[in-house]
């Protein structure tokens, strides 16, 4: 057993002491740039589950260490936002001083794991250096007329007092919080994402993510290509109104077999279509709508509506449909009504079975084979009941019927996105006061930018006001400014921005983070240019890698980065769940906290246990034993060390040493850590009794070095290096030396397994056929026959064909 605790100290000391992980711009040498997304400082500090993705950047980023590259591997806070906040509120601390002593107890926890970060770079979002450059790009934005500012009602969570974008949200409820979320009216300054949105869907081509979270990503945007047409409205049995009914469809295909329509419960045209006898009805309506969020109207699982007592005219057959109001129609999207299809649409199936309408099929399959009995038809087919566009491929009937619209000036092709502005306004305290100030002469006018950062003021009571307007609305020497414009009295604007305004750019300000004079230099932008490799949980797959992207596509507009997309690599760290399965939490009392571990079992283990323990992306339980089997392998490995060396390996040695240097080289590109870590013990078995060279066991030390960085330190000292094995150069394998030796070739005659050869892997179809028809029993089973065929597939079979 080797004393961790000690050697893990003294190589932590070392390392600090000679600024191995210092970081400076060198265009002579090619860069790596390797980062994690930056943790919010909770009060709680950290637990097993967080340093998971830190440990796989770092081992990455000591892999390019060693393969010669310039790495840059920083690490900072993102510490504005409500759960500083309510953290501080409820201990009764003010949100810097709670943030400085979370941050103070994160750092020491992160040092005990040995990671390369260079904490001259560090970065922490609250700082007024930092946040001045947030405030500054928002200006940019502004002037741009890409910041406005709305009126139109917003999410508002009741218990955390504050608007919330619809990024925020889960299942209608605060994320936060789990409070119900209210519709609120506020004056609220909103970022125009929606300009940005065919530039997100369409470089996502350019990213090499997984592809589940640039699914999420293009369903967040949600871009629908369809029609808007236009209906005259009957009234009361009248045609005489001025309005139409303006809808929006994906599938115009269908509209032979419309038997309804419906629209939004805040719809402009409710109050002008509902009959007399319908009003009272419709009112009680409305007004239970109105208590829902979008979210919840969405996922409603029995759709409702009420008549509005009037009928709107479908252009394509003239046919007269009842206009009902629904909540399950968005009043935000498209044009707040739809053609109802109750055939090949399943809400409105099932709102027309629950009302008692009409049922038209105007779709089949192919086939011929499509069932409406019990549910929708949802697929495109062939037109049946269509009038002259009977018998067209769906997808041509959209383009005729569009043309037909277009040709009457009744409709448009049209493009909608799911995906909203983004609320960029919070009505709390601990965030980046937005710079702009009202003028009662000027109207708004942005903070000069020579006054920047504008810092947030201390003040006695941070605690929501409760009025709907921010704690800073309270204080009245930091709201009273004179206008930068016209000097008259003037107020500053007293919204702070939402928790994800820093971590929009951070990434960019590691590159340069003590600059200033900009957010980051030209140089050192063109230098560490993208983000070669990003690392973080999948929570974020919509928001945050949304709202970066669309930060950096605004950064590219105006000169300030070369590139379109900051992140080229991504991949998303599977959770650690406790022993008992669940996840980890307080609540449970099933934490582990890693400064245990590593007092019990030292850092190399908790590193190694954790990208040991399963796939990366995978989320996987716990087990304390786990780790005792990985220290075991350590030990094994120091223990080897102790002992003599042989002038060379025996030959077995050497050749399992290249194939296990191939193979973590290879697993360490493709992330697969967990085969990586096996084959490392085999090859550490197998040293049992057998001869090994100085040079082959350090070999082995250099590959181990990514995973277990004190110890290798300390063994590559011992071995007499007197610089750092991060100094050292990663090992090559010798490829004749790593192939596989002989594998099994399955020899079948007319597909029925009659033997095995024993064949170099390289071999080739003529070697392999040759042979096959060499070997004994196979010429048993083919004397005298003819061979019809033969078949060769490499590295497993060969076959032949014969015929009597
Ligand atoms: C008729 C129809 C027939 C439709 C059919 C679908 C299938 P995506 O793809 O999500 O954009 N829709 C339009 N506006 C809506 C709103 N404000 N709230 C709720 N639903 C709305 O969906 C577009 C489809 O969703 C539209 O096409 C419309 O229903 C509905 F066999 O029109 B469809
Ligand atoms: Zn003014």
């Amino acid at each position: 057993m080797y004393n961790h605790q000690e050697i893990e100290k003294k190589w932590q000391k070392t390392w600090k002491e000679e600024q191995l992980y210092k970081t400076i711009e060198d265009p002579k040498k090619q860069k790596f740039y390797c980062l994690d997304m930056f943790p919010y400082p909770s009060g709680d500090g950290l637990h097993v589950g967080h340093p998971k993705g830190y440990i796989a950047t770092d081992i990455i980023a000591r892999y390019k260490m060693l393969k010669g590259y310039n790495v840059l591997h920083p690490m900072g806070w993102d510490a504005f936002g409500l759960p500083a906040e309510n953290f501080a509120i409820k201990h009764k601390v003010h949100p810097r001083i709670a943030v400085e002593k979370n941050i103070k107890r994160f750092k020491e926890q992160l040092e005990k794991i040995g990671f390369t970060y260079d904490w001259n770079r560090e970065i922490n979002t609250t700082d007024p250096g930092y946040y001045k450059w947030t405030q500054w790009i928002f200006l940019q934005m502004y002037k741009k007329g890409l910041a406005y500012e709305s009126f139109e009602p917003i999410n508002w969570c009741p218990s955390c007092q504050t608007g919330l974008a619809n990024e925020d949200l889960e299942n209608g409820k605060c994320e936060r919080c789990g409070s119900e979320i209210v519709r609120k009216p506020m004056r609220q300054w909103v970022l125009k994402m929606t300009a940005y949105a065919d530039r997100l869907l369409d470089d996502v081509k350019l990213l090499d993510w997984e592809p589940e979270i640039l699914e999420q990503q293009k369903n967040w945007i949600g871009k629908s290509h369809g029609v808007e047409f236009v209906m005259k409205l009957m009234y009361a049995g009248k045609d005489k109104m001025k309005d139409v009914l303006r809808v929006f469809t994906t599938r115009i295909d269908t509209v032979f077999g419309m038997t309804f329509c419906v629209i939004a419960p805040e719809h402009p045209l409710v109050e002008k279509i509902v009959t007399h006898k319908q009003k009272q009805e419709v009112e009680s309506y409305i007004a239970a709508a109105q208590k829902k969020t979008d979210l919840e109207r969405t996922e409603l699982k029995e759709k409702t509506g009420v008549f509005t007592g009037s009928y709107a005219i479908n252009p394509f057959n003239d046919a007269h449909v009842p206009i009902y109001i629904g909540d399950f129609v968005l009043g935000g999207y498209g044009t707040g009504a739809v053609m109802a299809v109750p055939a090949h649409d399943q809400r409105d199936f099932e709102f027309a079975e629950k009302y008692g309408l009409d049922i038209v099929e105007v779709v089949k399959s192919v086939d011929g084979s499509s069932n409406i009995a019990d549910g929708a038809f949802v697929e495109d087919g062939i037109l049946v009941e269509s009038g002259e566009y009977t018998g067209m491929t769906s997808q041509e009937a959209r383009e005729k019927m569009a043309d037909w619209l277009e040709s009457k000036g009744d409709g448009s092709r049209v493009i909608h996105y799911k995906m909203r502005d983004w609320v960029f306004s919070r009505q709390r305290y601990w965030g980046e006061p937005i710079p702009l100030i009202h003028c009662e002469h000027c109207g708004v006018v942005p903070v000069p930018e020579r006054d920047l950062p504008v810092l947030l003021p201390e003040v006695e009571q941070y605690e929501p006001s409760g009025t709907g307007e921010s704690p800073l609305a309270t204080i009245d020497s930091w709201v009273n400014v004179l206008c930068p414009k016209c000097g008259v009295k003037a107020k500053r604007e007293t919204n702070t921005m939402p928790q994800w305004a820093g971590s929009c750019w951070y990434y960019l300000r590691y590159m340069d983070p003590q600059n200033t004079k900009a957010l980051v230099s030209k140089e050192n932008e063109r230098y560490w240019n993208q983000v070669d490799l990003y690392v973080g949980g999948a929570e974020h797959a919509t928001r945050h890698l949304l709202y970066a992207r669309f930060w950096h596509k605004f950064l590219y507009d105006i000169g300030v980065v070369s590139t379109t997309e900051p992140f080229t690599k991504l991949y998303h760290v599977g959770l650690i769940l406790a022993e008992d399965g669940r996840k980890m939490s307080k609540r449970w009392g099933n934490v582990i906290n890693p400064d245990d571990i590593i007092e019990q079992y030292g850092a190399d283990s908790l590193r190694l246990y954790e990208m040991f323990m399963g796939p990366f992306g995978q989320a996987t339980a716990w087990s304390t034993n786990g780790v005792k089997g990985v220290r075991k392998f350590l030990d094994k490995v120091y223990g080897r060390c102790q002992q003599a060396w042989s002038q060379q390996s025996d030959e077995k040695n050497r050749k399992l040493l290249h194939k296990t240097i191939k193979k973590v080289t290879e697993d360490i590109e493709h992330f697969s850590f967990n085969t990586a870590i096996p084959a490392m013990m085999i090859y550490m078995n197998t040293l049992e009794n057998t001869n090994v060279s100085q040079e082959d066991m350090e070999r082995f030390l250099l590959i181990l070095s990514p995973f277990a960085p004190h110890l290798a330190e300390e063994l590559w000292h011992q071995l007499g290096h007197t610089d750092s094995i991060f100094k050292a150069t990663w090992p090559q394998y010798d490829p004749e030396l790593a192939k596989d030796d002989e594998i099994e070739l399955v020899v079948q005659v007319n597909g029925k397994v009659r033997g095995k050869l024993l064949v170099s892997p390289e071999i080739s179809k003529e070697e392999a056929l040759a042979k096959t028809r060499a070997d004994e029993t196979v010429q048993k089973w083919i004397e005298g026959k003819t061979v019809v065929k033969e078949i060769f597939v490499p590295g497993k079979i060969v076959n032949i064909v014969i015929k009597d």
